[in-house]
Order: C-alpha cells, then structure tokens, then sequence
C-alpha cells in the first residue's frame, strides 16, 4: 500500500476515533512502549544448543517438520534478527537456559554460568533488546517425571542448582542491561496416572523453591508458572495454578499465566484483576492453545483480545510482562513469529483504542444497552488503518507485504540450510 493511502486512512480513523473521545496519537505512543518479551524457542522447535538432536521431553510437543530450523546459536540470531524486521516497535528476547552459548562443549545443566550467556548480552545489547531468561528442567536425562519435587535427594539437588544458577545468570543479564530480567520457572513434574503422594511433591516443592529463593538479588525478576496437564502428565501436574498463586502470594513472587495451562472454559483475562491486587506483577505467556495446550500461533481471537482489554481497563500495562509463547515446527518459523508477534499488537491496539471513559460511565449510570451497543459499535471501528500507520512510522511492512519478504528469506536463506 502506497504512504500516502495509510496516512489518508489514518487521518479519517483519527477523526472517528476522536468522535469516541479516543486520542488515536497518544495509542500509537503507548503501543510503542510495549515491549513483548518475544520466545527465542519458536526458532528451532525447542531443541536449544545442549543436545540439539535429542527428544523434547516434559509434556510438551512439537509437531511438523517444516523445513530451514535454525540449527545453531548463529542461525537462531539471524532469523530472530530477520523476524523482528517485520515487527514493528522494540522487543525483549526470552532465553531458555538451553541456548547457552556453550561453544560445542557439553556444560550441564547444573553447571551454566554467566559467561555462558556473555554473547547473547552483547548481541542482545547491539539490537536494541533486553532479556529475559527461563531455566529448564525438560529434554534432559535427569528430568524424568519429578525434577523440583523429586523424592531423591541426588536429583532433586540437581535442579535446585540448575534453578539457582539460573536466577544468577537472570541477574547477571539484568545488571548488564540495567533493567530488570524476568526470570520464568516452569517445571514439567507431573504424573500420568492416578497419584497417591500429592501432598508430598508439592511439600518438596515448596522447600525447593524456598531454598531457591533464599538468594535475593537486585537485577532480576523470578515468575513462577503453573500448568494443567502435561503429555505424559495428565493426572497430576505437582506445579499447579493454586499451588503457585499462594506461593507467589505469601512469597512476592510473581505468577505466569499461559493461555494454555486452564481449563479451555475458564477466562484466563479475568484473572488479572485480582491476582494484581495481591501480587505487584503479572508474567504472561501469550499463545493459542487449540483443543487442548496445543501452544498454535497467537492470532487475533476473542481470548487474545479479552486480555489485552482486561490489562488495559486495569490500568495495568506497567505491570504485566507480555511474553510469547508458541512453538509451531508445521511453518515457516519466521512467519509465524511475524504473525503471532503482530496479532498479539494488534489485539492490544484494538484494546488502547477502546473509547473506555464512555463505556464506564454508561456502566456506572446502569445504562448496560449503551454499554453493550459501544462495545459492539468498537469492533468495526477502523484500527486496521491505525496499526497501518504504526507499521509506516515503524518502518515495518504494512499490510500482507510482509508475506514476500518472508518467502525472500525462506528461499535465499532457510531452505539452503
Ligand atoms: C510449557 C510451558 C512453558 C514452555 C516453555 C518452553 O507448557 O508453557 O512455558 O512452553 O518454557
Ligand atoms: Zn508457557
């Protein structure tokens, strides 16, 4: 689409909007400020440099075989270079502790350290970006179906360090870039069958995670992030939602919600309005769970859009961290990071640009038909030309022509891996 066209657009959507009593130039600057803590992940289907041919274990699964994977720390750089470039606005990377830069050793899991993750800082530094870090108890020999809530006391120490060391490299990247690292903690432990000793995982969980936490540090965030069922897992998962809401509450610890890990009729958006009066920050990891946590690319859906509304009618966009989370191996890798990375802002655009003050005030006064009238009236407004100018001042691809590129990318470089 011609410039000229998307500011033409632009200006009878600014008017429309103006009309609601929405100031369309202070949206674009808001949605400009929002980072997403984008996955690192959807690269190479969650292989990561350890063991880059070994199984994906704990419960989650990718499936398709999509040709031109990033295979290694240089591949997963450029296309998380050549995805951002059709994102538009500035992002974080999330790392998993698997992508290390190990330089071909074998380093364990419980033996990372900070300067396996030097290079990412600087490279993190020279694109603009800041990071955000996971530890990782799957793929690994030792992960079995119990890591942090492990009954034997060898293995259990073992990830108990690896959760430590993670917590000071997270530290190590939040002082480097100084702003806080958001650390996320999820552990796959769960069992697949009828379990009899429940209390006693989550009693070891919680003295592991104590002993975890006893460190306090300056620069980094720590997150826990609860789950339904894992695949294997599916009579018991000892990291539950009420496990992790009342650890995070009674130990000012922040709690993640993945869209995927609720039960699919309960509305995960409902929820950050009580759990930000007991806990002073919200992590999400954003995707599209299909039939089951299926972890499918974010598009623009209803649940999506509910809790972008929900973040931005709590006035809480300074205190939930937006982080992705779906791994997709059926396409194009890049693609799918530029869709779900777009839909999701512009499922937060349509939330910036809800003439809110009208609809609480018709709330307010009992007037519950204006009120469902506007909320219907909003949906058709045009913020398709808004997010056309944001691409435009972004400097991204407006419109589909993104869909080129990435078949420009795809051929002169992913299919010749
Ligand atoms: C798994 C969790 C977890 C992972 C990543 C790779 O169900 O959602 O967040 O997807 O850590
Ligand atoms: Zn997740």
């Amino acid at each position: 689409m011609k410039d000229n066209k998307v500011t033409q657009a632009y200006e009878i959507a600014k008017e429309r909007y103006a009309q609601l009593g929405v100031d369309v130039e202070k949206v674009l600057t808001t949605l400009e400020q929002i980072p997403l803590s984008i996955h690192c992940w959807q690269t190479d289907d969650v292989s990561g440099f350890e063991n880059p041919d070994g199984q994906l274990t704990g419960g989650i699964q990718t499936t398709g075989n999509y040709p031109g994977k990033a295979r290694n720390i240089d591949e997963v750089r450029q296309d998380l270079k050549e995805a951002l470039s059709h994102i538009p606005g500035n992002h974080r990377l999330s790392l998993h502790a698997i992508y290390g830069d190990f330089g071909g050793k074998f380093v364990d899991r419980n033996e990372i350290e900070p300067k396996h993750f030097e290079s990412w800082m600087q490279w993190a530094k020279e694109n603009n970006m800041k990071l955000d870090f996971n530890s990782t108890s799957f793929s690994h020999p030792k992960s079995g179906e119990l890591s942090l809530s492990n009954p034997d006391d060898s293995i259990r120490e073992f990830w108990i360090e690896h959760t430590k060391r993670s917590r000071e490299i997270a530290n190590a990247m939040g002082e480097y870039q100084n702003d806080p690292c958001i650390m996320n903690l999820w552990i796959h432990d769960g069992m697949k069958d009828e379990t009899v000793n429940r209390l006693k995982y989550r009693q070891l969980l919680k003295e592991s995670l104590d002993e975890i936490y006893k460190t306090p540090y300056k620069h980094m965030v720590d997150c826990l992030e609860s789950k339904l069922f894992g695949i294997g897992a599916e009579s018991y998962t000892v990291g539950s939602h009420d496990f992790y809401l009342a650890y995070g509450v009674k130990n000012d610890k922040v709690v993640t919600l993945d869209i995927g890990h609720f039960n699919t009729a309960e509305n995960v958006a409902d929820k950050i309005s009580s759990l930000l009066l007991f806990t002073k920050e919200i992590m999400l990891h954003v995707t599209r769970p299909v039939r089951w946590d299926s972890d499918h690319v974010v598009t623009i859906n209803d649940s999506t859009l509910d809790l972008m509304k929900e973040i931005t009618r709590a006035d809480a966009l300074n205190k939930v961290h937006i982080g992705l989370d779906f791994f997709d191996a059926s396409i194009n890798r890049i693609g799918a990071y530029v869709v779900g990375s777009r839909s999701t802002q512009k499922c937060l655009l349509q939330a910036l640009l809800e003439p809110i003050e009208r609809l609480r005030k018709y709330e307010a006064n009992g007037q519950y038909f204006e009120r469902l009238a506007l909320l219907e009236e909003a949906k058709t407004m045009p913020w398709g030309a808004v997010w056309d100018m944001f691409c435009l001042r972004n400097d991204v691809a407006i419109g589909d022509s993104f869909i080129s590129e990435v078949q420009k990318y795809e051929k002169n470089v992913s299919l010749k891996r």
